[in-house]
């Protein structure tokens, strides 16, 4: 799919002056109005002739909508897409899209939808491994000790020769790959197609052996540790429930920075509660923020994190608009283009 053209600065009909070059009305949405002023500053900055208004509120947006040829969001409140009418392109300010792309979700007709590719990886990636070394460091006892000024020696558990199972191999499953190999583990993962045993797909390098979603379960008795990574779709939904737990290797652990519901949830805590999962690490839930009376918040065995495994800095996203803006305007393909029947 092309970026519409956006016919920037062409000629007049007449052959005269060049016409001069066009605006585009950009709408800037984010919940938080901090982080919605510092964006517009850098795109500001960043991006000479566009028309940038700015919302924090359904209330604040509803006026804005039926201008905006481009919106650029965070947690937009999708049924004013339906005023949008001048519409054209969506940057999603993330990696994920389920809120956009639903059959409720009223698209305006031609307009594109683009997300956020190549920037979470890393901070993703050190996010995992972060947590899973402070897990076999035994980091939570060793301050728990500290704070009783206890000496209490213990052996602390290594990465190395353990497996990683990664569902999801998009560029942020690759990253934390990569960095798993690093640590001395081996990396098995799930992607939508299968890859044949022995066989490489491209791009994906350094895991030993790729499964697709047909077959998944059968990676799982391998997995010391399962990674989530996983968009929501209608086929991931529940996709991980208690027959998986079930086939995981007893005491496993698991990593979840795709989207909650990924995840069957009464399926998570038995699992966590009967310790066939040594333990969790969560940074997306059901709900958001997770309510406080939820049981997770009682099981020792789980670390619970508020969605901050891969954020959306500022510069990172002034950066993504600014390069796809250039390729809207030369009529190029955007890069992150989200095929929404897919839902990704
Ligand atoms: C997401 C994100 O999509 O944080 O969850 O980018």
């Amino acid at each position: 799919m092309r970026a519409p053209s956006a016919g920037d600065g062409r000629r007049s009909p007449g052959g005269a002056a060049p016409r001069p070059p066009r605006r585009e009305r950009v709408l800037l949405y984010h919940p938080n109005p901090e982080r919605t002023q510092e964006l517009a500053g850098l795109v500001r900055e960043k991006v000479r002739r566009v028309d940038l208004v700015t919302a924090s509120t359904p209330q604040a947006a509803r006026p804005l909508v039926a201008g905006a040829e481009i919106i650029l969001g965070w947690r937009f409140p999708v049924d004013l897409l339906g005023e949008a009418t001048r519409l054209r392109w969506f940057q999603q300010l993330g990696a994920g899209v389920d809120d956009l792309v639903g059959p409720e979700v009223p698209w305006p007709a031609g307009a594109v939808l683009t997300r956020v590719t190549g920037v979470f990886g890393p901070w993703i990636a050190e996010y995992v491994l972060g947590h899973l070394l402070a897990q076999g460091q035994r980091v939570p006892q060793v301050l728990a000790a500290r704070a009783r000024r206890a000496w209490e020696p213990f052996i602390p558990e290594r990465l190395a020769g353990k497996t990683m199972a990664i569902a999801g191999l998009g560029d942020i499953g690759l990253a934390i790959a990569r960095r798993a190999r690093a640590f001395g583990m081996t990396v098995i993962g799930l992607r939508r197609r299968a890859v044949a045993a022995g066989r490489r797909a491209a791009g994906v390098v350094g895991v030993k052996r790729v499964y697709g979603l047909d077959a998944w379960p059968a990676m799982l008795s391998d997995a010391d540790v399962l990674v989530l990574t996983l968009p929501l779709t209608p086929e991931t939904r529940g996709l991980v429930d208690a027959a998986a737990f079930r086939r995981l290797k007893p005491g496993a652990w698991l990593v979840n920075v795709g989207r909650g519901a990924v995840l069957e949830e009464q399926a998570l805590l038995e699992a966590l509660g009967s310790r066939r999962l040594g333990g969790a690490v969560l940074d997306v839930f059901w709900q958001e923020p997770l309510p406080a009376e939820h049981p997770l918040w009682s099981l020792p065995n789980v670390v619970i994190t508020p969605h901050v495994s891969g954020p959306s800095v500022a510069p990172d996203m002034a950066r993504v608009f600014a390069r796809n803006l250039k390729r809207f305007r030369a009529g190029r393909p955007l890069l992150g283009l989200v095929d929404r029947a897919k839902g990704y």
